[in-house]
């Protein structure tokens, strides 16, 4: 029985040096030190053994379990050490390698205009409001002086979802909300960018979904001449000192007077060119003063606030000022077109 424990020890201590993987050793723990082992077995046969020989025995295969046991343990010890060398190894970075050159986007060119724009009001002191694309009709329409029934709302096919829920065909519902808010107390100094919808065939000029940057001042004392001065440093400002603007009266449901704004045409200097139609002038956007049925609506007291308001399409906006001549190219996302944007460090 002793020889039979001695061999043992040899067997699995050899097998224990020759095991290349954590996976081998378990596989010898078990076949040596499991309860199926041939040491748990050669233990079983003690009860053969005299009273002298049996503590003899006993000692002498807890010693073999102990020695098989000790060498595993270090032969584990050794083989985790080398996985986590290897697996060092194989993750090294070599510092030295020159870096990969990462592909840079740039700004959209609407998102270049728009942010510009915002810029620019921010500086004379607007802060930005924004609210919901899906509308209530009450906001897109009646609060802007647009009651049920009124032919201007033919004039903007809407795409309804319910009766009263529409997605806003401009942004001048979130003026009107901003507006209700103050609960009939001034300041409003507002501009309000986002998207708008419109039933209408995609064209080269034309597009369902579009955006609007709209402002709206309500307060004491505002004037004409207030609108005409902050969309003259719009103009100078965001195409070049050397252009004027003029008014054309007009009309809108939310504003009376009402005008339409020109500037004159970067190209040919206002003389007349192919790019102004000959008229040395180009139409940038809508203005006019809050007409009293939307002030009195949001809750402001017509007698005592009075306000401008105006309205552009940054697609129009960049057109001109990048030279655009198809609006559908904002929205196709052909790369070569999106390219041309890229900021140069
Ligand atoms: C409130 C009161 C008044 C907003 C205005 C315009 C004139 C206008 C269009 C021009 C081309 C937008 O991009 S476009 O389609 N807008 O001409 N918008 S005044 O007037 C308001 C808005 C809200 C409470």
């Amino acid at each position: 029985m002793q020889e039979r424990l001695q061999e043992l020890k040899q067997e699995a201590l050899q097998k224990v040096e020759v095991a290349l993987d954590l996976k081998q050793l378990n596989e010898v723990r078990v076949a040596y030190l499991g309860k199926k082992g041939p040491i748990t077995e050669v233990l079983r046969g003690m009860g053969t053994l005299s009273a002298e020989e049996r503590p003899i025995m006993g000692a002498l295969a807890n010693e073999v379990r102990e020695a098989i046991s000790t060498a595993i343990q270090e032969k584990q010890d050794i083989l985790e050490k080398e996985a986590v060398a290897k697996k060092l190894a194989s993750e090294t970075i070599d510092v030295t390698l020159p870096g990969r050159p990462v592909k840079v986007g740039g700004a959209h060119p609407l998102t270049k205009v728009i942010e510009e724009i915002e810029d620019l009001f921010i500086g004379m002191g607007y802060t930005i409001a924004e609210g919901p694309e899906v509308e209530r009709d009450y906001y897109n329409f009646e609060a802007l002086n647009l009651p049920k029934g009124h032919p201007a709302r033919d004039m903007q096919d809407s795409f309804y979802i319910t009766d009263e829920i529409l997605l806003r065909t401009h942004t001048s519902p979130v003026q009107a909300r901003t507006m209700e808010k103050h609960e009939g107390k001034g300041p409003v100094k507002i501009i309000c960018p986002g998207k708008v919808y419109r039933r209408d065939n995609d064209d080269a000029t034309h597009s369902h979904q579009f955006t609007q940057i709209e402002g709206l001042v309500v307060d004491k004392n505002i004037r004409m001449s207030d609108l005409k001065g902050t969309l003259e440093v719009f103009a100078k400002k965001m195409f070049g000192d050397e252009r004027e603007i003029r008014l054309r009266p007009s009309f809108f449901p939310f504003t009376e007077p009402s005008v339409e704004v020109d500037v004159s045409c970067g190209m040919c200097g206002g003389n007349g060119c192919s790019i102004c139609k000959g008229t040395g002038w180009i139409e940038i956007l809508g203005a006019g003063m809050v007409h009293p049925n939307v002030l009195e609506m949001a809750g402001f007291d017509s007698k005592v606030y009075t306000g401008f308001a105006f309205g552009m399409g940054p697609e129009r906006i960049a057109m001109l000022k990048y030279g655009i001549d198809d609006i559908r190219h904002f929205y196709t996302n052909d790369v070569r077109f999106l390219q041309q944007f890229k900021q140069v460090k």
